[in-house]
């Protein structure tokens, strides 16, 4: 059975309104800064025991920003490949908006897995019991957990830096056994994830693919390249697969 993975970044949602973490227009927003604090230090387990309510002001602002923004024809290409593909599509977003999630709504998809591995902004975790909640609102230190009905235990269901990312063990077996490898709209900067197209060649056979607005850092590391806005780039492509015009085998 044919598998196709695909990794998307930041960029696929940049056209639905969300910041990216990198574009320096977006300063005031992401762009590796938030309110003069680098990302990196803000979405961290140390900075969060350090300074909570800083760390879920900028949780909750990106939270607020989600309710106005709308999958976008990338998105929706992607539910597509995955409904018409007739191998499996495995779908591994760093995003941890929903967009991809909303795309699929109400698709049936049987051949088709999402996996976001850096967590999900509407999720919120228990940090005592680890149970994880669907969650919309604003989140602060004297919100009580649904579980323990505590405050100060309630943590945005989003892996830092420095913390494990989620779906490993799987993302791993199937980087090996993909045919095709598409990787969306991501500068490369951030690990493992940024290593996910060497493990594609290294321990497969895939034929790996980039589709982004510019070259990313690992841009050398791709069969083939394609750079523009997603929202036309990969509808494009995904038309490309489903015709026949993309081998995947
Ligand atoms: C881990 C959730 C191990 C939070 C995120 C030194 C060297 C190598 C690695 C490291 C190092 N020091 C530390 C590390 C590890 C670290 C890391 O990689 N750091 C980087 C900064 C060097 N990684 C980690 O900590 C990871 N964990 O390694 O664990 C471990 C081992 C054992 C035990 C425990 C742990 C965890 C990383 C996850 C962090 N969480 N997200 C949040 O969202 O707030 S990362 C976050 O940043 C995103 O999820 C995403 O992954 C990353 C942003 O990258 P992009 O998505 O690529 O966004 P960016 O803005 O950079 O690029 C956008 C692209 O889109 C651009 O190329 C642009 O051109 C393009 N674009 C823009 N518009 C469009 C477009 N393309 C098409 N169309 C458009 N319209």
């Amino acid at each position: 059975m044919q598998t196709i993975v695909i990794l998307t970044g930041a960029g696929i949602s940049a056209e639905s309104g969300l910041a990216t973490f990198r574009d320096p227009k977006n300063n005031n927003k992401g762009g590796g800064l938030w309110c003069n604090h680098r990302v990196e230090d803000v979405a961290t387990p140390e900075a969060f025991e350090r300074d909570p309510i800083l760390v879920h002001e900028f949780y909750n602002q990106r939270r607020r920003e989600l309710r106005d923004a709308h999958p976008n024809a990338a998105h929706l290409a992607l539910t597509e490949l995955a409904k018409n593909f007739e191998g499996r599509t495995f779908l591994i977003t760093q995003n941890v908006d929903d967009l991809h999630l909303r795309a699929e709504a109400g698709k049936k998809l049987p051949r088709y897995k999402l996996l976001p591995m850096h967590g999900e902004l509407r999720k919120a975790r228990c940090e005592v019991t680890e149970e994880i909640f669907q969650w919309e609102d604003d989140m602060t230190t004297a919100t009580p957990c649904p579980c323990c009905n505590k405050p100060g235990r309630l943590r945005p269901h989003i892996v830092w830096f420095g913390e494990m990312p989620l779906y490993m063990d799987l993302i791993e077996r199937m980087l090996a056994e993909c045919d095709l490898f598409i990787s969306i709209g991501t500068s490369g900067n951030v690990y493992p994830a940024a290593g996910f197209v060497q493990m594609a060649r290294m321990h497969g056979k895939a034929h790996t693919v980039e589709l982004n607005m510019e070259p990313s850092g690992g841009s050398s590391m791709f069969h083939e390249k394609v750079y523009g806005p997603a929202t036309q780039i990969v509808p494009a492509y995904v038309q490309r697969i489903l015709t026949g015009d993309v081998i995947v085998d």
